[in-house]
C-alpha cells in the first residue's frame, strides 16, 4: 500500500473522527486512490478518503459541485417523498472544517472524504441473477430520481467523454505518434477496431442528436459502482465523479458491459469471455421497472446501440493508453491495456452476435411498463 506522508495533515482538515493508524487501500478504482479509515468515535461508519487525480478531473472545485448537486437532488427528494434512509442510500460527503468538500493539500494534490456504508458490499463479476436486477433497479431509479435536474446546470466533468468519434480521433493521434514502438504489436486489434468504426457513429448522427433527450447520467454504471446490503438488495450507487449531461443509452451500456460478462473486464483467457444472457434479461427487467416509464421511444431505440457502444470505446480507450504509454488508467503489469483491449474486443464479438435477441429483450421489458 502507498503511505500518505501528510495524512494527518489531510485527515485533520476534514470534520470527521478518523483512526489515522487504520488507514487500508480500498477498491478497484483505475482512476483515483481510495483509502479506508475507521470511525473513532461512532459505529455508524467508517470513512473512504480519496485522492482525487487531477489530470484526469482538470477542474476539482466544479467535479465538487456537480457531485454535491446530485446528492442534494437525491436526498432531499428523499426526504420530501418520506420514502427511504436518504443517509444509508445516497453517499454522503465529509465537508472540511473551511467548507469546501475538497482539501488541497501542500503537495498540491487534491482529497476528499465520505462515508463508508458498512454492511455492504460491490461485485466486479455479477454472479446471480438477482444481483443483475438489483443492479438493474437501482440504476434505473437513480436515473429516475435525475430526470428532474436540469442537465444544463451540470458542468462537463471530462468534455467529449463518450464522443467515440472524438475517441477515434485520439487512438489515430496515438498511432501516427508510435511514441512507445508499440503500434506493430497491436496491428490485429487496431484492424478490428477500424472494421467496426462506422457502425459505431451512430450517437453522432444529426437525428440522434435531434431525437435523443441529454439527461443527468451517471457515467460510470459498472456494476461495481453498486452496493448490496448483506440480503443482496441494492442500498447505494457510488462513484459520482463523471455525473453529467450525456445519453441515457451510455449508462445502459456500461452497466450491461460488467453484467453480461462471465468474465473479468481484463480477462486475459479470451475463450472465457461470454455473454451470460440471463443476466442481461434480469438487469434490463429491474431497469425498466424504475426507468421504463420515462423513457422516450428513441431512447428506448438506442439501449441497444449502447450496449454495443460501450465495449467498443472501452477498447478504444485502452488501447489509446497502452500506445501513449498507460498514462491515464492505473495497470497491474506491463501490458494490461493491451489485455483489457483484447478483452472488450472479446465481449464485443460476443455482444455482435446475440444484439438481436438482446433487443427484444429490452422491448418487451419495455413494454410493460409503457
Ligand atoms: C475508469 O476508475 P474507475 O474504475 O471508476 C474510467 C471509466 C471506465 C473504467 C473502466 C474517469 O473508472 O470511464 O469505464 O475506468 N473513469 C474515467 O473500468 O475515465
Ligand atoms: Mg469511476
Amino acid at each position: 500500500m502507498k503511505r500518505i506522508k501528510n495524512l494527518f495533515e489531510i485527515t485533520s482538515q476534514f470534520k470527521c473522527h478518523v483512526d489515522i493508524s487504520s488507514l487500508r487501500s480500498y477498491g478497484t478504482g483505475h482512476i483515483n486512490d481510495t483509502y479506508r479509515l475507521k470511525n473513532l468515535v461512532s459505529e455508524e461508519h467508517d470513512y473512504l478518503l480519496q485522492k482525487i487525480n487531477h489530470h484526469v478531473f482538470k477542474d476539482v472545485p466544479k467535479l465538487t459541485e456537480n457531485i454535491c448537486r446530485v446528492i442534494a437532488h437525491l436526498k432531499n427528494k428523499m426526504i420530501i417523498a418520506g420514502e427511504g434512509n436518504p443517509d444509508k442510500e445516497v453517499m454522503t460527503m465529509v465537508a472540511t472544517k473551511s467548507g469546501p468538500y475538497f482539501y488541497q493539500d501542500s503537495h498540491g494534490e487534491y482529497w476528499r472524504m465520505c462515508h463508508f456504508l458498512k454492511d455492504t458490499k460491490t461485485y466486479d463479476v455479477v454472479e446471480t441473477e438477482k444481483q443483475a436486477y438489483e443492479g438493474g433497479k437501482a440504476f434505473g431509479k437513480f436515473q429516475a430520481m435525475l430526470c428532474d435536474l436540469s442537465p444544463e446546470v451540470m458542468y462537463e466533468v471530462i468534455p467529449d467523454f463518450h464522443n467515440i468519434e472524438k475517441r477515434l480521433g485520439q487512438l489515430e493521434h496515438a498511432v501516427n505518434a508510435d511514441s512507445f514502438d508499440r503500434v506493430q504489436q497491436v496491428l490485429p486489434e487496431l484492424e478490428t477496431i477500424q472494421a467496426s468504426a462506422k457502425s459505431m457513429l451512430f450517437f453522432q448522427e444529426d437525428e440522434q442528436r435531434l431525437t435523443l433527450p441529454m439527461r443527468v447520467t451517471h457515467n460510470d454504471t459498472k456494476f461495481n459502482n453498486v452496493l448490496l446490503n448483506l440480503k443482496g438488495k441494492a442500498q447505494c450507487i457510488i462513484d459520482l465523479d463523471t455525473v453529467m449531461a450525456d445519453y441515457i443509452a451510455y449508462d445502459f451500456g456500461d452497466a450491461i458491459r460488467t453484467i453480461i460478462n462471465t468474465a473479468a473486464e481484463d480477462e486475459a483467457e479470451l475463450s472465457n469471455i461470454k455473454l451470460n444472457l440471463p443476466l442481461f434479461k434480469a438487469y434490463t427487467k429491474g431497469y425498466m421497472k424504475e426507468a421504463g416509464q420515462f423513457l422516450n421511444e428513441w431512447e428506448l431505440r438506442s439501449l441497444i446501440k449502447g450496449v454495443l457502444l460501450l465495449p467498443y470505446m472501452q477498447a478504444v480507450r485502452f488501447l489509446t493508453d497502452y500506445l501513449n504509454g498507460d498514462i491515464y488508467y492505473k495497470i497491474e503489469s506491463p501490458h494490461h491495456n493491451l489485455q483489457r483491449t483484447r478483452a472488450q474486443l472479446q465481449l464485443l464479438k460476443e455482444l455482435f452476435t446475440h444484439s438481436k435477441s438482446m433487443e427484444k429483450v429490452i422491448f418487451k421489458e419495455a413494454k410493460k411498463h409503457q
